[in-house]
């Protein structure tokens, strides 16, 4: 007997569940790469010349991501000033961090679906740190993501491998019919703004992390032409409760000349259909 049929007569022959124990927990999951960009950063460091490839004289490949909720909930953090600040970047000053918990909504009325002011129960735990993010001049959550490239010649990690903040919001929608997805963005920019905002990501919705926001690059100076594999982690280090932990890593094999990034433009990076080998 495989375990689905064991869940099913459980389902069947169990008593009715209390409707106060059905919660509605997000499942993150990063949707495909897009815009993949290669450059050489001019080293004027004039930011307003867009596409961001200015600083440091860097190559870098720079990239769009996308992380959308597809649960039964909404990813929602909720800053809480009465927990201790623990884990928050060093250099920023403590009246401009605070701790966040990660809200958790229960069915109380016991339909199944999560509804926004009628199912108001909720469970709260620690999730993590939200601090000001000078570069992008708002508030972020932090260890949201990490960025990696692995070389498929060798297997070894060549860029990256750190975790980047970010503030959420409702950005755009994959799918406003799914049960809980609200027809219109719930969560807005404008709390990005300020430290006691409330942020999240609805379910059907996901928000965009640009190729040309800091933090959306990873160095490839001087790697060798090749075959490599981008890779992204929704919530690394696991701080926040989902209905699935197991579908957060979005893998693409691309193939990269370093010595080719123009200066002052950038190329598009070819996305291979060849599946990774390299990473985890
Ligand atoms: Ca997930
Ligand atoms: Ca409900
Ligand atoms: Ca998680």
């Amino acid at each position: 007997m495989g375990l689905g049929s064991v869940v099913t007569s459980l389902l069947i022959v169990g008593p009715p569940v209390a409707s106060a124990l059905v919660t509605f927990p997000p499942d993150l999951q990063t949707e495909p790469f897009t815009g993949i960009r290669l450059c050489q950063e001019r080293l004027d460091g004039d930011a307003s010349k867009s596409y961001a490839c200015t600083g440091t004289g860097r190559t870098v490949i720079r990239f769009s991501t996308r992380v959308g909720d597809h649960g039964a909930g909404p990813l929602e953090l909720v800053p809480d000033p009465s927990v201790r600040l623990s884990g928050c970047p060093s250099d920023v000053p403590a009246d401009e961090e605070v701790m966040v918990d990660e809200r958790i909504y229960r069915d109380k009325n016991g339909d199944g679906v999560f509804e926004r002011g009628t199912d108001t129960g909720h469970t709260d735990h620690v999730a993590g740190c939200k601090y000001y993010h000078a570069a992008h001049h708002h508030y972020h959550f932090d260890d949201y993501a990490s960025y990696s490239l692995y070389a498929e010649a060798t297997g070894q990690l060549v860029s990256g491998g750190t975790k980047t903040s970010f503030c959420l919001t409702d950005s755009g929608n994959f799918d406003i019919s799914l049960p809980g997805a609200p027809q219109q963005p719930y969560y807005s920019s404008s709390t990005c703004g300020s430290l006691t905002g409330i942020d999240g990501t609805s379910v059907g919705w996901f928000d965009t992390y640009g190729p040309t926001l800091p933090g959306q690059e990873l160095d490839v100076t001087a790697l060798p032409s090749g075959d490599y594999c981008l890779v992204t982690i929704a919530d690394p280090d696991n701080r926040l409760i989902e209905s699935n932990d197991g579908n957060n890593t979005r893998k693409v094999r691309i193939h990269l000349d370093p010595s080719q990034a123009p200066v002052n433009s950038y190329i598009s990076v070819q996305k291979l259909k060849a599946p990774c080998t390299a990473g985890p």
